[in-house]
């Protein structure tokens, strides 16, 4: 009894809240009663858990303190204060624990493991008090009463990992989720791990709960055991929340530490990536205590970028208020952002970036990112006229490229951010083209040395497709740019649209998790955590060399653009956005507030940069011209430079030049006896030496001759598209493949020369868009290399015309940027079904910015000073030298253009579609136009009919009219190169034939295909030859070159070619009275062909009936 008192009397100044009376209780059933009495602990900031209701009282929580044992535990009480070393260890650590107030079920300890714990290795036994016992109380076997509960632990670290984004606190709006989703996991409810439960009772278990607007997720707080939250819990290997000498942690602290990584500000989504070490490696950056803490020199520094990203606003909208401009108001940390991952990445050894965006926020981009001088961009406000060629853009649309220092790492960097249409995403590809190529021409072959950034609005990167086509480019080897990080200017609206309306995915960024990018949300308004997220995203991109994205998720303060009124369709968001202070009043407060800078700094930063905003304004107002050479994404230096404009190479090569690479290109690999070629391959390399010894070529014979001898004059050729290195016919064979051992492979025009320059042949992905947006960006990286993209029919070119449109037919005129990219549309009626027939060259032609009623100035130079004028090449040759020097020409011209090439299929193999090294030897060059050379030219004022056509259908022509002996009666005469129209040629050919009647075949259908082009223009031909008989009116001709021409014609006393197509729209009829080139061939169509064989061949019969009819 004695013993009992002092027992009783040691330990009562050890619970708090314990009374004489309840002693014998506590000795038998816990020591605590009521979570009152365990404040200190209760009080940990925790909030969530805070509001939970006490749990009930324990009975036995240190079960081993029954009835019974009491005596014995007196004893050993009372021997411990004696001499604590008299008791076993674990006694002497309950006895300390309970001294110190420990709750119950906590004081006791288990006696340390004999074997030596590993890294994350703690004994389980010193971390779970109950231990023996506990069995009892649970009814559970012990070990795995523990294990559960550690596995718990463990689930519960998981679904933060896993989930806990979708209930950070993300909008700084606080009334939308960026997930749109307000459900709570019941993964991420405690009451789901039931601690302390009976496994048969789920009466603690939850509903799915919900979490609304700006509420703390109240899920987290639900049916859990108070006790529970201090127990202790070894962490798992796969976290990073216990500083390097915590091992075990209260479960209270876990989470703590979870909610802060986790739920906060930043919504870290990457646990689908399929790598442990990246895991690991994201874990890391964000559970490490203090990781997100920055100094107060980069506090001032993020406050003084948010100052003039935000200052730069305010300056444009103070001086044009109404202007267009695509304000960056609610999401100015863009470019704190931006300029920290460029920061990071140049640390990282990064010295050329190369950025694609929309219009929200470009000119603060240009501005504060890349520096651009102020006057230039404030320039553009004044609707000045351009000092150089050229139709010009909208403002924000422009490129750039800008070479300056890294203030804060001190090395050089590039900057250049590439021009693009209206067309959102568009660029994407563009970017990733452009950035491959530059990485390919540096030999930096692991993207170290450069990088791209491309920047999403939120309903652009969930709603274009193309956005998917970038991403699955990602890690293809012959395009993948080594990681590209993605930043979403998140304002949570595209145009007047919700998210919810917009997107079906939780967030706009799901299509990155594709590729396995880690995806970082991040509440806007917190520039801190911006900060860490691009960090990260930088030293990800520099560590695996893969995508990653960061969400911004932020608002848009005024409506689409600064003359829109958001309140029509969003009023309570925007009564919302009204009453926000900016980031930059929100922060400065904050680190006024903290002591890291003074209001006086504060208005100080803020004053000096209005003062270079006004200072360049005023320059600004002194301009009297743009240039849009100054924002050229990419100059060509040295390109242009001492050469003459108008003065082309030649495009034939020496023979010797033919026979060597006809021969590599026809041979086995040099280690042919252990690389194993299919047979079906070694015929035809045998076929194609035969036809090299015999000195012709067929198509991929001139196609290979025309890389190869480029290869070998050092100008890297590239070719891509889905199935180019076999070729979707079966002609090309530009990788052979060993048949016994996978993935080995051979290149032939890899290995023409020692010295030559690198080819590339690509199968791409199952893209048009992308990749040719992608082949673009590579071309307009270097100009002296051929960059080919190449369809697998021509007329899937079409999902891809968004590229055609906006950056290959008009991108000189808009950004002063040219390209030599060459397209290769295989094209050709042959009964193949509506699709899959025709290229559609009408498409092309239309977009062709050739006047049709003008005939160029007859000089030496006509022919490239058209090619000089023209927007774009579109060209149908019929025999494989003719396609040898067009591509060959690419590189010849003193200037880049697109070439549109409608390539033959069944000519592939045609017997008679076959050319002479006579004509690509060096003093052969392309034909524009192929006179008949037979017997009709030898008696021309014989010819009773000359019929024009292009492409394919001049085989079938040429043996019509043979089975029809018509040899002398008909000339028939190609234009390979339809724009620019070969005025001059076919004005000869015309003339050449004074008595014959003039038609135009074609296969395609009447409203399709060349005609409409042509007919104009054979018009102006004939036209043109009488007139300059009268003496030819200036020129190059104005653009207003009709009037002009209609004014001539009315002084010489004729109608004027103009009047004549307009009172006989469907004829062309010459001045000296011959008829007009008349039509021959199919009749329109909505379809492209017929899907029946049988039809195709009674229509191409008709044809030719048609053709050689009155005959
Ligand atoms: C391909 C395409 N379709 C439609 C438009 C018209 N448009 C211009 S901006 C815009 C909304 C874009 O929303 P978001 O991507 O979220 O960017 P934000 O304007 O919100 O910054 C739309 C639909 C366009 N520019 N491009
Ligand atoms: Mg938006």
């Amino acid at each position: 009894m004695h013993r009992t008192r002092s027992l009783v009397a040691g330990l009562l100044p050890l619970i708090p809240g314990a009374a004489p009376e309840r002693l014998a209780v506590w000795l038998v059933k816990g020591y605590v009663q009521n979570s009152s009495a365990r404040a200190p602990l209760a009080a940990l900031n925790i909030r969530q858990y805070s509001a939970a209701p006490p749990p009930p009282t324990q009975a036995a929580a240190e079960p081993f303190l029954n009835g019974s044992s009491s005596v014995y535990v007196e004893e050993m009480y009372n021997s411990w204060l004696q001499d604590p070393k008299s008791v076993h260890a674990s006694w002497d650590s309950f006895f300390r624990n309970a001294s110190a107030g420990a709750a119950p079920g906590q004081a006791y300890q288990a006696p340390p493991s004999l074997a030596v714990p590993g890294r994350h290795e703690i004994p389980i036994t010193a971390l779970v008090p109950q231990m023996s016992m506990s069995g009892v109380s649970t009814g559970l076997p012990i070990d795995e009463k523990i294990i559960d509960d550690h596995l718990a632990v463990q689930a519960i670290i998981r679904s933060y990992q896993t989930r806990g984004h979708h209930i950070a606190d993300l909008d700084p709006l606080g009334i939308n989720l960026a997930d749109l989703d307000a459900t709570i996991a019941p993964e991420l409810q405690l009451a789901t791990y039931r601690f302390g439960m009976d496994h048969d009772s789920d009466s603690q278990l939850s509903e799915k709960q919900t979490h609304y607007e700006v509420a703390p997720p109240p899920a987290r707080s639900l049916q859990w055991q108070e006790k529970d939250m201090d127990r202790i819990f070894k962490l798992p290997a796969t976290t990073y929340i216990g500083k390097p000498d915590e091992r075990a942690l209260p479960l209270r602290e876990i989470l703590s530490r979870l909610e802060a990584a986790y739920c906060r500000h930043i919504g870290v989504e990457f646990m689908f990536i399929n790598s442990l070490e990246q895991c690991n490696w994201i874990r890391k950056r964000f559970e490490t205590p203090g990781a997100m803490s920055l100094d107060a020199e980069g506090k001032r520094l993020l406050l003084a970028r948010v100052t003039r990203a935000a200052g730069f606003e305010a300056f444009l909208a103070r001086k044009w208020t109404s202007e267009k401009r695509f304000g960056l108001e609610g999401c100015e940390m863009l470019i704190p952002a931006m300029k920290t991952i460029i920061d990071k990445s140049s640390e990282l050894g990064v010295e050329s970036i190369i950025m694609g965006m929309p219009h929200r926020g470009r000119l603060n981009v240009l501005a504060n990112v890349c520096r651009k001088p102020l006057e230039q961009i404030f320039a553009q406000f004044a609707g000045l006229e351009a000092a150089d060629d050229g139709s010009g853009d909208v403002k924000y649309h422009l490129g750039t490229y800008i070479e300056r220092l890294n203030r804060v790492t001190n090395k050089n960097i590039r900057l250049a951010v590439v021009a693009n249409p209206s067309h959102l995403e568009a660029v994407d590809t563009i970017v990733q083209g452009k950035t491959r190529a530059e990485q390919f021409y540096k030999g930096d072959s692991e993207g170290k040395k450069t990088m791209s950034i491309l920047l999403h609005g939120d309903a652009a990167f969930s709603g274009q497709g193309i956005v998917y086509e970038t991403f699955t480019l990602s890690d293809l080897p012959d395009y993948t740019t080594r990681g590209t990080i993605h930043i979403v200017a998140n304002n949570q609206i595209g145009f007047t649209t919700d998210p919810r309306h917009s997107r079906s995915s939780p967030y706009c960024t799901d299509v990155a998790r594709v590729v396995n990018a880690p995806i970082f949300h991040v509440n806007a308004d917190d520039p801190e955590a911006v900060m860490h997220v691009c960090k990260v995203a930088a030293e990800w991109r520099a560590t695996f060399h893969k995508d990653v994205v960061v969400d911004l998720v932020s608002y848009r303060r005024g409506g689409h653009n600064e003359i829109d009124e958001p309140m029509f369709t969003q009023p309570l968001m925007y009564s919302k956005i009204r009453k926000m202070k900016s980031v930059m009043e929100k922060y400065s407060a904050k680190l006024i507030e903290e002591g890291t800078v003074t209001k006086e700094e504060v208005d100080d930063v803020r004053n000096k940069y209005e003062k270079i905003c006004e200072e360049a304004y005023v320059k600004a107002q002194k301009e009297t011209q743009i240039r849009y050479k100054d924002w050229l994404d990419s100059p060509w230096s040295g390109f242009f430079e001492g050469k003459n404009p108008l003065k082309m190479g030649n495009t034939g090569v020496i023979e010797e030049t033919l026979k060597h690479i006809g021969k590599r290109f026809s041979s086995t690999p040099p280690n042919a006896a252990e690389f194993v070629v299919h047979k079906g391959i070694e015929r035809i390399l045998r076929a194609r030496m035969e036809m090299v010894e015999t000195r012709t070529v067929d198509w991929a014979l001139g196609e290979a001759m025309a890389f190869g001898s480029l290869l070998k004059e050092g100008i890297h050729v590239r070719l891509s598209g889905q199935d180019v290195e076999r070729g979707t016919f079966s002609h090309r064979h530009h990788v052979l493949h060993h048949q016994t051992s996978d993935k080995s492979t051979y290149k032939p025009l890899c290995n023409l020369y020692p010295d030559q320059a690198p080819y590339t042949v690509c199968n791409s992905s199952l893209s048009e868009f992308g990749v040719l947006g992608f082949e673009l960006g590579y071309s307009m990286t270097n100009p002296n290399a051929l960059v080919c993209w190449e369809a697998q029919f021509g007329d899937f070119f079409n999902t891809a015309q968004c590229i055609i449109d906006q950056f290959i037919a008009s991108g000189q005129s808009k950004w002063v940027r040219q390209s030599g990219i060459v397209l290769l549309l295989p094209h050709g009626m042959e009964g193949m079904g509506p699709e899959h027939s025709s290229a559609r060259p009408e498409r092309f032609l239309h977009a062709c910015s050739e006047d049709p009623e003008t005939f160029p100035a007859e000089t030496e130079e006509f022919a490239i000073r058209q090619l000089h004028d023209t927007n774009m090449i579109v060209a149908n040759c019929s025999t494989p030298a003719n396609y040898f020097h067009i591509l060959r020409r690419q590189i010849a011209m003193p200037f880049r253009k697109p070439l549109i090439i409608f390539t033959p299929k069944s000519l592939l193999r045609h017997p008679e579609a076959k050319s002479s090294f006579d004509d690509m030897v060096e003093t052969t060059g392309f034909k524009r136009v192929i006179p008949e050379a037979g017997l009709a030219a030898s008696q021309p004022e014989a010819v009773r009919k000359v019929i024009f056509c292009s492409g394919k259908i001049y085989y079938e022509l040429k043996k019509a009219r043979e089975d029809r002996g018509l040899d002398s009666a008909v000339a028939i005469t190609r234009i390979e190169q339809i724009c620019p129209f070969p005025f001059d040629l076919i004005r000869d050919e015309i003339n050449k034939y004074p008595n014959a009647e003039l038609k135009w075949a074609q296969e395609e259908h009447k409203n399709m295909g060349v005609w409409s082009f042509v007919q104009p223009r054979f018009h102006t031909a004939m036209q043109g030859s009488s007139e300059r008989r009268l003496s030819t009116p200036p020129q190059p001709s104005p653009p207003d070159a009709s009037w002009w021409r209609r004014q001539w014609a009315r002084l010489a006393g004729r109608p004027s070619s103009a009047d004549v197509i307009a009172s006989h729209p469907s004829a062309s009829v010459s001045e000296s009275g011959r008829g007009p080139v008349s039509y021959v061939g199919r009749g329109v169509s909505a379809s492209p062909a017929t899907g029946s064989k049988r039809q195709h061949l009674k229509e191409a019969a008709q044809l030719l009936e048609d053709a050689f009819a009155g005959l």
